[in-house]
């Protein structure tokens, strides 16, 4: 067995404080950190949103839109995001109490103007591949869990990306170790991370 801990954007931006923060973001870190300590995981890697500024997500590329208003993005519907997580600002970075000295591996996303990039797995769109299932496969990982922000965005589309890319390997989600945009959005989305095969746990029993 070969476990792996996958953080999902513990940045700044989506912490108190950033530029598009969720509700106790930073409650993850403590969480993170525990789980990181525990010698319970082989691998762990951490994704990073990481966006020029002109990317296309953002509310201020596109006239007469304000944040959280739908838009679109090459055709597709998109949610009009603050500016967040922009590359080389101190939104981007990880949260600072975040031991980042124990990951392995960071998997940036969301580089592309053009395209949105929930997953750490591959673009919204679904046609351009960030690396990171080749580079878990190829670690041999038997076991993965999930956890960090956004529940409803990042968090799900990661899982549910890992179930469909990572054949065979067992996917859980670390429900406590996770916050969320919007509270209806964060019901539906663990739903169909449950239907999607994602096992919820809580930090808890890990290691049990
Ligand atoms: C995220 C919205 C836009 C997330 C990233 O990390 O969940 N949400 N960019
Ligand atoms: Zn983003």
């Amino acid at each position: 067995m070969t476990k792996a801990l996958l953080l999902i954007d513990i940045q700044n931006g989506f912490c108190p404080g950033g530029n598009l923060p969720v509700s106790d973001g930073d409650e993850v870190v403590p969480v993170a950190n525990r789980l990181m300590a525990s010698g319970l995981y082989d691998i762990i890697v951490a994704s990073q949103d990481w966006h020029p500024s002109n990317h296309g997500s953002f509310a201020s590329q596109h006239r007469g839109k304000q944040p959280f208003d739908m838009g679109e993005l090459s055709g597709q519907p998109q949610v009009m995001w603050p500016d967040h997580c922009i590359q080389d600002s101190v939104d981007a970075e990880f949260h600072p109490d975040l031991a980042t000295d124990r990951i392995d591996f960071v998997q940036r996303k969301g580089e592309n103007p053009k395209v949105d990039s929930y997953s750490a797995f591959r673009d919204n769109d679904q046609t351009a591949l960030t690396g990171l299932a080749d580079w878990l496969k190829a670690k041999g990982v038997t076991e993965l869990d999930v956890m960090g922000l956004a529940t409803d965005y990042c968090v799900k589309f990661s899982a549910l990306d890992a179930v469909d890319m990572l054949p065979g390997v067992t996917v859980h989600l670390i429900a406590d170790g996770c916050r969320g945009i919007d509270p209806q959005g964060v019901e539906e989305a663990i739903e169909a991370m449950r239907q999607a095969g994602v096992e919820i746990i809580d930090s808890s029993r890990i290691g049990l």
